[in-house]
């Protein structure tokens, strides 16, 4: 078994299902032992685009860097992903970030991913689940410092429709103090 790093992004189509469903598919890979929080990121590189969603997910695999590449490559079919131009916008990218204790350099596949280390929309996540992971120049956690200018944000998900969010306690203080106001007003007016 061997420990690997995916890379997640989408900034094409509805972004949290495509992110949500591939952390899911990913169990083609092995297990799934981590996944990361889901971050907001500006884009970097290529034409004008929205914003991505970008997530890790670490996974338990018996199946080598080129097999991975391939199930990667088949399951950013499924969520119709087409390539028009590089960095362009995509419905989802999965990238081979990282295969514990393996440097690979071949046509179509190098591993780690070559841009990790300049990437903070790579290294928050990866650094949040696997701080040790070795990405070239470094592991994940030490790499964090150089790229703390760039802005990413913890991407905060909806309450799921139908749901109440829970209510606060300063909000219960806040409502009450409210009513023994407009209480005392009242009574106030009619006496
Ligand atoms: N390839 C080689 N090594 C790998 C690897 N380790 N993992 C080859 C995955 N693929 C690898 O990728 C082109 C080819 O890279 C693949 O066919 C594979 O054989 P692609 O997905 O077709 O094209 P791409 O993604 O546009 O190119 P590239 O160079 O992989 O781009 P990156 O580095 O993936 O960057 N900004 C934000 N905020 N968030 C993002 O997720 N992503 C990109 C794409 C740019 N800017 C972004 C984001
Ligand atoms: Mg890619």
């Amino acid at each position: 078994m061997t420990r690997v790093a995916i890379g997640l992004g989408s900034n094409l189509g509805d972004r949290l299902d495509h992110l949500t469903r591939a952390f899911d598919e990913l169990g083609a890979l092995g297990t799934v032992v981590h996944v990361s929080s889901i971050y907001e990121t500006a884009p970097m590189g290529g034409p004008q685009q929205g914003d991505y969603l970008n997530a890790v997910v670490v996974v338990e695999s018996e199946l080598t860097p080129r097999e991975i590449l391939d199930e990667l490559l088949r399951i950013e079919r499924t969520h119709g992903r087409e390539r028009r131009e590089r960095w362009g916008p995509r419905t989802l990218d999965l990238d081979l970030l990282v295969y514990e204790g393996l440097t690979l350099d071949e046509p179509g596949l190098t591993v780690p991913h070559p841009r990790i280390a300049e990437r903070r929309f790579v290294l928050e996540p990866l650094a949040e689940i696997w701080p040790g992971a070795q990405v070239g120049g470094g592991t994940a956690g030490d790499l964090m410092a150089a790229v703390a200018d760039q802005d990413v944000a913890r991407y905060r998900r909806d309450p799921p429709a139908g749901t109440v969010a829970p209510v606060a306690p300063w909000q219960v203080f806040a409502v009450t103090i409210g009513l023994a106001l407009a209480f005392w007003w009242l009574v106030d007016l009619v006496l």
